[in-house]
């Protein structure tokens, strides 16, 4: 089952998905550390994604479906995968639809808290990319081109919401309950 992580930049995605992965035997792909790969490996794409990176521009989508199209297609039914960091675009959502196995997308799990919280923890973060105007221009990114994604995937059913201004640790169990809710439901189906 296909597990989407949806949420504002610095809400947490990758600190929760890395940390139920490691507890749960789950698959982790972020869209984010894979770029970040590239980028240090000084590959052609990591060149061209980090100019768009460092602005706090989305990745152009073709690149990105190019990249996680091919991951996702063999997912085994058994297996859970946190897909942290895509669909960042209508465009990326539809591509994930054709590209993953009929019915693997099970969940859509979508992080929120406010903008103090979400700014306050990226320039605690300290990436190269978290400087106060580049995040203030990925915050504006988000809700223009992200955010409709929370309605595409509330209409399909899948989409469960999770209050992340709080402790890493209190978070965790409200992720494992969501998606053993949306395995079960699978299994019925
Ligand atoms: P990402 O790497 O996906 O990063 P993010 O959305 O900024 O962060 P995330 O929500 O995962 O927060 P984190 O756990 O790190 O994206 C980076 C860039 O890559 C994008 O801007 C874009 O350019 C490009 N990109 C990636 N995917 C793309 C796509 N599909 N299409 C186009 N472009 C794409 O947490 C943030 C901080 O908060 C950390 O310091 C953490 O320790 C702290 N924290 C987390 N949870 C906390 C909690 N509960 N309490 C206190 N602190 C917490």
């Amino acid at each position: 089952m296909i597990v989407i992580l949806l949420g504002a930049p610095g809400v947490g995605k990758g600190t929760q998905a890395q940390l139920a992965a490691k507890t749960h035997g789950w698959k982790h792909l972020s869209t984010g550390d894979l770029l970040r790969e590239e980028v240090a490996a000084e590959t052609e794409l990591g060149l061209q994604a980090q100019t768009y990176m460092n602005r706090g521009d989305l990745v152009p989508d073709e690149v990105m479906v190019g990249m996680v199209a091919a991951r996702i297609a063999t997912l085994p039914a058994e297996d859970v995968l946190l897909l942290d960091g895509f669909p960042r675009t209508l465009v990326q959502a539809q591509a994930l639809e054709e590209a993953a196995p009929s019915g693997s997308i099970g969940l859509a799990l979508y992080f929120t808290a406010s903008d103090d919280v979400l700014i306050g923890r990226l320039l605690g973060r300290g990436r190269k990319d978290d400087t106060q105007e580049v995040i203030q221009h990925r915050l504006a990114v988000y809700r223009e081109t992200t955010e409709p994604l929370v309605a595409f995937y509330r209409d399909r059913g899948f989409l469960a919401e999770i209050e992340a201004d709080r402790p890493v640790e209190e978070i965790q169990p409200d992720v494992l309950a969501a998606v053993q809710g949306a395995l079960s439901q699978t299994k019925l189906a």
